[in-house]
């Protein structure tokens, strides 16, 4: 064992912070925020912390190895219950496993309902033992759910209570400070890649350009205008278009593919879940999302040097400098990001030096190896603090 190092609290070395008992929750599907919350606890486990993630299906990213655990949240149903109340089955998980493995903290991603789960736990665990909670705020847990009539008080409040909480973002950060006029700090902590496993292709492969997207299909997105992005690119450059990803405005993008007469130059891969072996082949990402408070698709990409066109919205500018690294138009002008594309495709150094740099910036600001390390001192500042 190695020596305590942490100068915050006596107490914090009894606790043996530098093997830190970590309790993860998150959405197990292909959003976002379960990716970087599984990559975060992959991440952890790999640097000796152990790692109970408690979710309701088994994270898509997580497969198997030491100091991972992962606990089921069963939710049952009973003929009065519109409604099953998953947060509760959830609080009940948390309390459950925190005492069985004795947890230091939990880390929960997207507050709503998660953070509130948490609390619960932590006031039933008052007693046995301290047991607190970091929120990592991940985009429309704030901007669209937790700015939602329904839920802005009880968002508030899951923030106020946290004993920690992360941003994902500045632009976010700040949002959520104007929107629910919070008191607490708000760390920023970023996205990250792990730039060992995203990195470029030494050949790609030859025949038509490849366009990409990615992402879980929901209006917030504007798949469509990937669409309209192609089909006037196929105007100037022969290219064809990969969708990877699942959700409701899938369907309507196949349709319109059909009425663009562009469907054999688009090919829905449905969801994806070893996207580290599809992007390097490919040449550019688009994300026309009309909100992105990060956008971990785009940095995926940059760091397998696949050169992003996307929006200027959120989170997006701090991540991609225009016209360096990748570009950034407006939301909804595919003229504008057509335009990229094309100049992208055509002109072969202009690619080489914009797909160079995209990966210098996700090496340079965004790796796993920078990233993670923020969290583990944030876990021992939450932990030490008041201890
Ligand atoms: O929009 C998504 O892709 C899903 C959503 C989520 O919470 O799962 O993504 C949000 O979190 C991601 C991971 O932190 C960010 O990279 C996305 O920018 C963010 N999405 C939005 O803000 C729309």
């Amino acid at each position: 064992m190695q020596p305590c190092q942490t100068a915050l609290h006596p107490r914090a070395c009894r606790l043996n912070l530098n093997k830190m008992r970590v309790g993860i929750t998150c959405y197990p599907t292909y959003g976002g925020s379960g990716i970087v919350a599984t990559e975060l606890g992959l991440e952890l486990a790999h640097r000796g912390h152990e790692v109970h993630f408690i979710t309701y299906a088994n994270p898509i990213r997580l497969g198997s190895g030491p100091r991972i655990h992962y606990h089921e949240v069963e939710v049952s149903s009973y003929p009065l219950f519109q409604y099953p109340p998953y947060c509760l089955a959830l609080a009940s998980r948390m309390a459950e496993v925190a005492t069985t493995y004795r947890l230091d903290l939990l880390h929960v991603h997207y507050a709503i309902p998660h953070s509130i789960s948490a609390l619960l736990a932590r006031q039933m665990m008052e007693g046995v033992h301290r047991l607190p909670f970091i929120t990592t705020l991940h985009g429309t847990d704030i901007t669209l759910v937790g700015a939602d009539r329904s839920y802005f008080p009880i968002t508030k409040f899951s923030i106020e209570q946290s004993d920690g909480v992360t941003s994902i973002s500045e632009d976010l950060r700040e949002k959520t400070l104007e929107v629910f006029g919070v008191k607490n700090e708000i760390r920023v902590i970023n996205n990250f890649v792990n730039c060992g496993l995203y990195k470029p292709a030494e050949q790609r492969s030859e025949g038509e350009k490849r366009l990409v997207h990615i992402s879980n299909f929901r209006q917030v997105k504007r798949v469509n205008d990937c669409l309209y992005v192609l089909a006037q690119t196929r105007r100037e450059v022969p290219a064809h278009l990969y969708m990877a990803g699942d959700g409701p405005e899938r369907g309507p993008a196949e349709r319109l593919a059909v009425e663009l007469g562009i469907e054999s130059h688009v090919t829905f891969l449905g969801k994806q879940d070893r996207i580290h072996k599809l992007l390097p082949d490919m040449h550019v990402l688009l994300l026309p999302s009309e909100m992105e408070s990060f956008g971990l698709a785009a940095l995926e990409g940059m760091a397998c040097g696949v050169v992003p066109v996307a929006t200027r919205v959120g989170g997006l500018p701090e991540l991609v400098t225009d016209g360096v690294d990748g570009y950034l138009e407006a939301v909804g002008d595919v003229d504008a990001q057509s335009a990229r594309v094309v100049e992208l495709l055509r002109n072969e150094e202009l690619y080489r030096q914009i797909s160079t740099a995209a990966r210098a910036t996700a090496e340079a600001r965004f790796c796993t190896t920078l990233i993670i390390p923020q969290y583990e001192r944030y876990y021992e500042e939450i932990l030490g603090r008041r201890a």
